[in-house]
């Protein structure tokens, strides 16, 4: 990144004309002018950095699905709740941005203005009706503009498509463990990798033993529960975030958009192994999948690893 040239700024002129300065009016408004100059200067440049930065940020966006050094941006949608939790995230930021340079500009134009010495006598004006109408609509306006995308994903994330496959994901001290029950009925624990075995292409304190594995472009439901304290499955690049409670039932769902490796992690402070337990999901297309389903259901069917808490069967009594 290049540093913005400041060198013909720093000028001690006002300084020395500045302070305690008694002399005419004409060379104190000249002193004035020269430091709305340098407030000019300096708010180009901070607008350089601004747009520099925002444009790394950008550029981080086209990295892989898992946390990268010096990432700025999110990660990239890998569904469609991340792609518009991305964009309302993306319009945030440029009205934040605009809402911020306008009150900077505010702040630097009073500081120069209004200040003791060059407005000696201040005005004595409290009201004007028409700056306070302004200043009450213009953000009830702004806030409407944010509102309408907000509540419209809101629903979007809230109301599940019908469903392809569901998953229900159980939280523990200090790992997932994965059930498939419309889908062979197997399940099993999903472990960290640690450090000293992690093989090949696998990701330090990322992967795991046993990743939870779904189709491509299929709608699946994603069932949480837990059997110990509360966790939450987290997978930043499906936009789900969902509490993971014991006794209880949360129901989220994503479409993964592009084959792959996905990670998350557990984003609810748990305990001790609380950093220790992540999420892996791998994305494979439909055969690869029904492939994979066969191996599992020979290779987790009659293993003795499912979770304790079970979804309780509906029964209608009708003594009641
Ligand atoms: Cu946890």
């Amino acid at each position: 990144m290049r540093e913005p040239k400041y060198e013909n700024v720093g000028s001690t002129e006002p300084d020395k004309a500045g302070v305690g300065d008694v002399g005419p009016m004409i060379a104190q408004k000249k002193v004035w002018m020269m430091n709305t100059g340098r407030s000019q200067t300096w708010l180009s440049a901070f607008v350089v950095a601004l747009v520099v930065t925002l444009g790394f940020g950008l550029a981080g966006q086209a990295l892989a699905a898992q946390p990268t050094p010096w990432q700025m941006g999110m990660q990239p949608a890998a569904s469609p709740v991340a792609e518009q939790i991305n964009s309302l995230h993306n319009l945030l930021l440029w009205i934040i941005t605009a809402i911020t340079l306008f009150v900077l500009a505010l702040l630097i134009y009073v500081m120069v203005r209004f200040n003791a010495r060059a407005n000696p006598v201040p005005s004595k004006v409290t009201h004007n009706a028409l700056l306070e109408v302004a200043w009450t609509v213009i953000p009830i306006l702004i806030l409407v503009v944010i509102a309408i995308p907000s509540f419209k994903l809101l629903y979007f994330e809230a109301e599940i498509p019908p469903v392809d496959l569901t998953v229900k994901v159980t939280g523990h001290q200090w790992y997932w463990s994965y059930e498939y029950p419309d889908n062979g009925g197997f399940a099993f624990d999903s472990y960290m990798v640690k450090a000293e075995d992690l093989k090949e292409g696998q990701v330090k304190l990322l992967s795991t033993d046993n990743p939870l594995v779904v189709p491509v472009g299929k709608v699946v439901r994603i069932v949480t529960t837990a059997t110990d304290v509360i966790h939450a499955f987290y997978i930043p690049s499906f936009g789900v975030n969902v509490n993971a409670t014991p006794g209880r039932l949360n129901e989220v769902w994503f479409k993964a958009t592009a084959p792959g490796t996905y990670f998350g992690q557990c984003a609810k402070i748990c305990g001790f192994d609380h950093a220790y337990m992540p999420i892996e999901i791998k994305v494979l297309s439909a055969e690869e999948f029904d492939a994979w389903s066969q191996g599992a259901k020979k290779q987790f069917g009659a293993n003795d690893t499912k979770s304790s808490t079970h979804l309780a069967a509906l029964t209608t009594d009708t003594t009641r």
